[in-house]
């Protein structure tokens, strides 16, 4: 089994259920979800929208390969509805994205992991380091709990509730 940590964000419809939905989907497709982090209001990172998200981590076992894993990914995203149109960031009922991978490092056209930009990102930090602080990223070799320490973003990021 594998270990594989993904973020979860929403910011369109009812977004609680939006997440509770996308953690079933998870459990269902992807393998046995063993830590769930807090949901966290955050503002839209990179672009503007008046819809604030609610973000999550999940920690997840899992047998796919991380292409399989991408597969299911986009596949759960389709089940809730996602349509993707495009290019840039757009406000979304369902966003999930492969954070880390064991200790894996892959950088393939469809698929980089760790999550290029996930250390940019406290809506991705602040729940990751909830439930994984100590875990070193594999590209960086520096905890989360660093570098959330040492992330520059100043965006909102507060404590929703636990679902
Ligand atoms: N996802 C993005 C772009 N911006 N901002 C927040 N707050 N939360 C997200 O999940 C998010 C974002 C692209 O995937
Ligand atoms: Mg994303
Ligand atoms: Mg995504």
């Amino acid at each position: 089994m594998k270990r594989t940590f993904i973020g979860i964000g929403t910011n369109l419809g009812n977004r609680e259920d939006n997440l509770k939905k996308a953690v079933a989907l998870i459990e269902e497709h992807i393998g046995p979800v063993k830590l769930i982090s807090s949901v966290y209001e955050t503002e839209p990172w990179g672009f503007q929208s008046e819809n604030d998200f609610l973000n999550m981590v999940v920690e997840v076992e899992t047998r796919l390969s991380p292409s399989g894993l991408l597969g299911r990914v986009l596949m759960v995203e389709s089940l809730l509805g996602r349509l993707r149109e495009g290019k840039g960031y757009k406000s979304r009922i369902i966003d999930i994205d492969i954070l880390l991978y064991d200790n894996r490092i892959i950088k393939k056209k469809v698929l980089v992991i760790p999550h290029p930009v996930m250390y940019e990102r406290k809506f991705v930090l602040v729940p990751l380091c909830e439930i994984a602080g100590d875990l070193i990223h594999p590209v960086l070799g520096k905890s989360i709990r660093e570098l959330l320490k040492e992330c520059k973003d100043k965006g909102k990021v507060k404590k929703y509730k636990k679902i």
